[in-house]
């Protein structure tokens, strides 16, 4: 084969997107032009997010978003991004960001069939410190005619047609799903492309890592603190696991991807419902970890079960290894 460092025959992440849509019987392009859309949103937010500190992009944007966090101009510039070239791929009638208190509705003349719930930057309380952040989404089909309203984003997850996330970590990299298995995708920055690393990725039946913000003990429920004390000071004489947080929920969830284990963010005293939310976090992230074949639950109900009331609504969120959250759930059995 072709000796040269370069892959002439290389799967990029817009062949791979071509291909599978060409595959979708009746497809018309339109999911394809949206998912392009967003890789250009997510390549562009890569780029800031680099130079942030060089282009004096941290530090308070000065306002601050519909959940009271302080708005970081990284945070208001992923948000425009990722706005305006969905916007601009017409294929989408209206969408929901943790960045906007409002649905988002799409100029009439611009509008397509697809509903896209966000989070442009998420762990945006870690871009001073140089921790890893990340992109989320979930696409819909809408389910209203004429004009788009909230009931188009209050769609269970288990209607999701595709999700994915970027990691801009130490390399910067796409999970993505159309509902047909999990794939990776790392960016070459020097192609400014996107290349297949991994195809249809399965998490560990299993793992050796609980991934949880301990620091909210005190108000954990019984069922919590004493599933960690199980992990900590296994009864039978197996290893304890390990623990790991970054804060970043894409950083957290992509290690428990890649090398197994279970993630929480549970409801505690001080947050009854938990602080992740559904639509934007939650949901997308439940998507991408069943494909992989994980688990997802509030604790008392699947993820994707959900029937959302609210466009920024939180719920309890586990997820990770099957056999990790289900141990979990026999805690909430037996503490309930
Ligand atoms: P479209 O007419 O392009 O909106 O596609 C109709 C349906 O075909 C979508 O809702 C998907 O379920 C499927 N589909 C279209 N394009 C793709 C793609 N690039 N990859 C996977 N599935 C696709
Ligand atoms: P805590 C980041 O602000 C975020 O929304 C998620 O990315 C992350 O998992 C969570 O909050 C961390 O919250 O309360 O542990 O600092």
């Amino acid at each position: 084969s072709d000796q040269s460092a370069f892959d002439t025959d290389v799967w990029t992440l817009t062949r791979f997107i071509i291909e599978t849509g060409r595959q979708a019987k009746g497809a018309t392009g339109e999911l394809t032009q949206l998912l392009t859309a967003m890789l250009t949103a997510i390549k562009a937010i890569s780029s800031a997010v680099r130079k942030a500190g060089l282009a004096h992009l941290q530090g308070m944007a000065g306002s601050v978003n519909v959940t009271g966090d302080d708005v970081k101009k990284l945070d208001v510039l992923s948000n425009d991004l990722v706005r305006n070239m969905l916007q601009a791929s017409y294929s989408t009638c209206c969408m929901v960001s943790e960045e906007d208190k409002e649905l988002i509705i799409t100029p009439k003349d611009k509008r397509g069939k697809y509903v896209v719930c966000f989070d442009p930057l998420d762990g945006s309380s870690n871009i001073d410190c140089l921790a890893s952040i990340g992109t989320i989404f979930a696409i819909y089909k809408r389910v209203t005619d004429g004009e788009p309203t909230d009931q188009d984003a209050l769609q269970q997850g288990n209607n999701i047609v595709c999700a994915g996330y970027a990691l801009y970590g130490s390399a910067t990299l796409v999970a993505l799903s159309t509902g047909a298995g999990l794939n990776f995708f790392m960016l070459d920055p020097a192609v400014g492309e996107f290349i297949l690393t991994e195809k249809n990725v399965k998490i560990k039946p299993r793992g050796k890592i609980y991934s949880v913000n301990e620091g909210y003990a005190k108000y954990f429920h019984p069922s919590i603190n004493e599933y960690l004390k199980h992990k900590k000071y296994p009864e039978d004489g197996s290893a304890p696991y390990g623990a790991r947080y970054v804060g970043s929920m894409v950083s957290d969830i992509h290690r428990t991807i890649a090398y197994g284990g279970i993630f929480m963010y549970p409801a505690n005293e001080k947050s009854p419902k938990g602080k992740l939310r559904l639509l934007y976090e939650c949901n997308p992230i439940a998507f991408l970890i069943e494909q992989a074949g994980g688990l997802a639950t509030t604790g008392t109900q699947r993820i994707l079960d959900v029937q959302p009331e609210a466009l920024h609504q939180r719920v309890p969120f586990v997820v990770g290894s099957p056999d990790d959250v289900n141990e979990y759930l026999s805690y909430v059995k037996k503490f309930s």
